[in-house]
């Protein structure tokens, strides 16, 4: 089932997740209302990617929360990952499809309203639209294009959109009335004393957003 639910986005991050891992941070904030949780770690080679996957999987086994896997095509098939997530510099999303088939949610990060309009609609299920905001987060991160350029770049995307990029709870109304299905976080849950609670948080922004 290709069923997904963009609202509660988590990203991992290796570093940020350091004190208590990524597998336990990612329980922790599917508890907390994490809808979808990719493992983004770009040191990992395929190896520690499929142990880390497999680790996850098993966390949020039975959760209903989708587990996306960052770029590494071959650990998403190894794992059975509910998706794989790939930017403008991985592989084209048509050879990203081709190998992973029909069923598993395939994401791509745009950065302008070019790219996001360029989007096959047959080919990519989701578009990470963003950084909103500059972050520490991404040392590579493009231009932040703001509230207004997610609005232009949601409204292009030819398929739903995650904001990304310096997002907050507080955040939360402006990133919806832009026209996003969700927020994708990782300082904002990672590497904060309580990831249960820090998800908690913007879940109940969610919750108050008209729908
Ligand atoms: N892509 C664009 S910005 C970003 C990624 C992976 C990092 C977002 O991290 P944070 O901590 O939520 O700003
Ligand atoms: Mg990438």
């Amino acid at each position: 089932m290709k069923a997904f639910d963009l609202s509660l986005y988590l990203v991992l991050d290796p570093d940020l997740c350091a004190r208590i891992g990524m597998v336990e941070t990612a329980r922790l904030a599917v508890a907390g209302g994490a809808t979808m949780v990719q493992l983004r770690d770009k040191q990992a080679g395929t190896a520690r990617m499929i142990e880390t996957g497999r680790a996850l999987k098993q966390a949020l086994g039975g959760t209903g929360a989708r587990l996306i896997v960052n770029d590494d095509v071959e650990a998403a098939i190894a794992i059975s990952a509910d998706g794989l997530h790939i930017g403008q510099e991985d592989m084209d999303a048509r050879t990203a499809r081709g190998l992973i088939g029909p069923d598993m949610i395939l994401g791509l990060s745009v950065e302008t309203e070019a790219l996001a309009a360029a989007v096959d609609r047959d080919l990519v299920d989701y578009t990470g639209v963003g950084p909103v905001f500059a972050t520490p987060t991404k040392a590579d991160h493009k231009q932040p294009i703001g509230f207004d350029g997610l609005a232009r770049l949601v409204q292009v995307s030819p398929v739903p959109s995650v904001a990304i990029g310096g997002l907050k709870a507080e955040h939360v109304a402006d990133v919806f009335a832009a026209g996003a299905k969700g927020l994708a976080v990782v300082s904002a849950v990672c590497g904060t004393p309580d990831p249960a609670a820090a998800t908690r948080r913007i879940a109940a922004e969610i919750r108050k957003v008209p729908a």
